[in-house]
């Protein structure tokens, strides 16, 4: 049998195992379809997934191109879709046969299994169950209390799943009801890169579109794994490499995305065992050890603009670039110049010579891109990863041409769109004064709660309600056993979600449970089917249709919850037409249109634009909104982005997600690209590191909390598994090892939680 091939002798077939794509991840697909009882109605709409005029993946934000694949949608995107269109239900009978305590019992996995929630739900303190009510009596219930308490005390917080249509409705409402407390999903996530690019660019998003990736010669990877994370991006990646791009990858995990890729819609590569190379150097930076690579990249760069200045009188630099375009360069090159090749080594963990080369790929490339993810953004000194990121493109006027650009690759399938359109705890991000000319109102000017600042204010007891759009907000915070000992002190908790999570058994005195539709299920009213739209993370806009029938008689839209919550909630205002909204969405994105001309002009007409419409970006276009009107050069405050110093038995971990799962949604327990198989509970290590401390792989263990804040955090049962990491950088899952994460640990600028770089001790498992 060749290398990589194996039969699986219970099945009696034969597999591709040595790559990312290939024959595992047609497995996966099929084994997740058994799993959810998947009905044909849900291989329709797969078909229909990611294609103009049929429905947009709910999984990552990855875009949707113009000429799509026949399957337009990978492994995880088919599960994500898998997991909405499961034939299982979670009804009011599940709810009446289980306290609210039991469940709290369940784990993630087991919560989400009970599969779509069917009817509007009320907590009952008195018998600690989740008892039916009728949509009128929820919305009345939830109204009532909102005009009882301070607007400024409550918090609507968003998962960037939902659609525009929903945002947009979404974050009016806020404003109308007096605050603008909207902390996104984008405040875990992000954040630091709306910050930070935003601070040095003047723009908060990335500058690149899909047809750079066709031009570029070298693209620059850090800290994002698009094998389990956006595989649809490999297809990109993969022609690039077909046609000569070189792909080099900082990650301290040689993840197997990134190395090969084996195209699982190409007949030919799944009957070969051909498989594309994906980085031509893949460099294992110690986790928090980006600043210190880049930085001697940028020291080998300028080495090689002396030696080709010197020898040919021709720039490797943009000098143009720099003096036209940017602000800071000396300050910049006085800095580089002063870090030794010594301290760049410690930092960054890798040796000279590889940085070298990893540079000459840039000098010798006329147009790069790079790509980041979590790997950048989750730690304390997160925003210097970005901005130190962007000093280096800059050198070369890599920022603002064709095939070039800095491409953050978002999360959710719609996180920046509902920035955009004004899921925004930052006033200046939102056009106010058009929304009081819009609406008549005078809109809330002050700031609003990030995700941590509305945790500590939770905390203090402050905030008094919490209604949360989508997602597990409890779950996938830092500190938990804090926050949901906090959370039930509140007055008022409301959740919009499709399936149950931890997030709903947490809850305030007053709680309901609201169900919605999917993205993949019809959405009727009254002037018929209603298509929704999104934005990926290249700024392209979709339409999508849902087809599918939804899960339950019951269920009504996200649009129509929040309308429903609003019309109960404020006063009757003639221009504030909940009820034609919600009756025809196409008035919703002419109200979009109103408040953001420039991006949305004829925003119904190009809702179904093949490949999406570009909504244009400052940057692209070397137009700077930044304070000194250029592209800034920055300089960093450490080497590293790690919060805290190394010491004797403090180890950096970063949390991870599994192949198997979607943030806090747990699809199963195998990691199958990292071949962490059946359980969730590891910490990952080098093995010179397990010998050293005197472990044994195998042995189970705990983690403690190393944040010197007198706090003691623990997570127990984990098993030791070796792993090829960096020396004193380990690894374990997200959400189980969140309670490890301090409330206080976050990017400084952005105050994104530092997930990717917590201090930790290894110690005896209490058993
Ligand atoms: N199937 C699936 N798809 C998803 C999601 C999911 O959970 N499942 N989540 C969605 C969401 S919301 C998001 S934000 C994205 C997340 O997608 P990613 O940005 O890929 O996030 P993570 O999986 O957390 O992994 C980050 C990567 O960074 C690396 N890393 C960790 N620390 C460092 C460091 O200090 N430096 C460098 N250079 N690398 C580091 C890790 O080894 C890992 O490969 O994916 C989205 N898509
Ligand atoms: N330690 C650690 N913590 C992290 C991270 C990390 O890497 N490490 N990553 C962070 C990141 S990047 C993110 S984005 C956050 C994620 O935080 P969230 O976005 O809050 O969490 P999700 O797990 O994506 O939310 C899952 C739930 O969303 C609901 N849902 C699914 N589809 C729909 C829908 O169509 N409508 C509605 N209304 N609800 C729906 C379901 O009920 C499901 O249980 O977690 C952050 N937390
Ligand atoms: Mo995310």
């Amino acid at each position: 049998m060749a290398k990589g091939w194996e039969t699986d002798e219970q099945e009696g077939t034969v597999h591709y195992t040595g790559t990312e794509g290939g024959w595992g991840s047609v497995r996966g697909i099929v084994e997740t379809a058994l799993r959810e009882r998947a009905r044909p109605a849900a291989l329709d709409t797969l078909r229909r997934q990611n294609k103009p005029g049929g429905f947009m993946c709910v999984s990552c934000a990855w875009t949707k191109p113009k000429n799509p694949h026949t399957f337009e949608f990978c492994e995880n995107g088919a599960k994500a879709t898998l997991w909405e269109l499961t034939a299982r239900r979670c009804t009011p009978e599940f709810f009446a046969d289980h306290t609210v305590t039991e469940l709290k019992g369940w784990k993630d996995y087991d919560l989400e299994q009970t599969g779509r929630l069917t009817h509007p739900m009320r907590y009952d303190q008195a018998t600690d169950k989740y008892v039916p009510c009728s949509w009128d009596e929820a919305f009345a219930g939830i109204g009532r209390e909102l005009k009882a308490l301070d607007p400024k005390s409550t918090v609507f917080y968003a998962s960037g799943r939902a659609s525009l249509e929903t945002s947009y409705l979404y974050a009016l409402f806020a404003r109308l009801y007096g605050h603008n407390n909207l902390p996104d999903s984008s405040n875990m996530c992000h954040e630091t890169t709306s910050v930070a690019l935003k601070e040095v660019t003047g723009s908060p998003v990335g500058t690149c579109v899909l047809s750079d990736f066709e031009l570029c010669d070298a693209i620059f990877f850090f800290g994002q794994n698009p094998g389990t994370n956006s595989p649809r991006l490999l297809h990109p990646l993969q022609e690039a490499v077909k046609r000569g791009c070189k792909i080099v990858t900082f990650n301290p995990i040689r993840e197997k995305g990134l190395e090969v890729f084996k195209n699982p819609q190409s007949p030919k590569e799944m009957l070969t065992p051909a498989a594309t190379e994906i980085s031509c150097q893949y460099h294992q930076v110690k986790t928090g050890g980006d600043i210190a690579a880049i930085t001697g990249m940028m020291k080998h760069v300028f080495a090689r603009e002396e030696q080709r200045w010197a020898a040919e009188k021709v720039h490797v630099l943009d000098v143009d670039f720099i003096e036209q375009h940017t602000d800071g360069f000396e300050a910049l090159k006085a800095h580089v110049d002063a870090v030794s090749w010594d301290e760049i080594e410690r930092e960054s963990g890798l040796a000279r010579a590889d940085l070298k080369a990893a540079a000459d790929v840039y000098v010798d490339a006329k147009r790069s891109i790079a790509m980041y993810g979590m790997g950048l953004t989750q730690h304390v000194h997160g925003s210097d990863n970005i901005k130190q990121l962007v000093n280096l493109f800059l050198l070369k006027g890599n920022i603002g041409r064709d095939g070039a650009g800095v491409s953050p690759v978002r999360g959710h399938s719609n996180v920046q769109g509902q920035r955009t359109v004004g899921i925004s705890e930052k006033p200046e991000l939102v056009p106010l004064d058009k929304l009081a000319e819009q609406f008549g109102f005078e809109p809330p000017r002050d700031q609003g709660l990030t995700t941590v600042h509305a945790c500590e204010k939770i905390l203090t007891g402050e905030v008094k309600a919490f209604i949360g759009l989508g997602g597990n907000f409890v779950r996938a915070i830092p500190e938990h056993e804090r926050m949901e000992a906090a959370w039930t002190k509140m007055r008022l908790t409301v959740q919009i979600a499709t399936k149950l999570n931890r997030s709903h058994l947490i809850n305030g005195e007053v709680a309901y449970l609201l169900p919605c539709l999917g993205r993949s299920e019809e959405d009727m009213q009254v002037t018929g089917a209603q298509a929704v739209t999104m934005e990926d993370s290249l700024s392209c806009i979709h339409g999508s249709l849902g087809r599918a029938a939804p899960a339950s008689p019951d269920l009504i839209s996200e649009p129509a919850i929040v309308a429903g919550i609003a019309k109960a909630t404020l006063a009757p205002n003639p221009k504030v037409r909940w009820d034609d909204w919600i009756a025809d969405y196409a008035l919703i994105r002419d109200a979009i249109e109103e408040t953001y001309p420039e991006q949305f002009h004829d925003f119904n007409k190009r809702v179904f634009t093949p490949g999406g419409f570009y909504r244009g970006n400052s940057a692209r276009d070397r137009v700077w909104k930044t304070k000194s009107g250029k592209a800034d050069f920055t300089l960093p405050k450490k080497l590293n982005s790690w919060g805290t110093e190394d010491k004797e038995g403090r180890w950096r971990l970063m949390t991870l997600r599994s192949n198997d799962q979607f943030n806090t949604t747990i699809y199963g327990y195998s990691d199958r690209l990292r071949g962490v198989e059946g359980t969730r509970d590891v910490v990952l290590m080098n093995p010179d590191d397990i010998a050293a401390a005197g472990l044994k792989e195998g042995q189970v263990v705990a983690l403690a909390s190393d944040a010197d804040d007198g706090t003691d955090r623990r997570v127990g049962g984990l098993t030791v598994t070796p792993f090829l990491l960096p020396r004193g950088c380990i690894g374990g899952y997200y959400p189980e090892l969140n309670p490890l994460i301090p409330l206080s640990w976050h990017d400084e600028e952005s105050k994104t939680p530092a997930a990717k770089g917590v201090p930790v001790r290894i110690v005896a498992d209490a058993g």
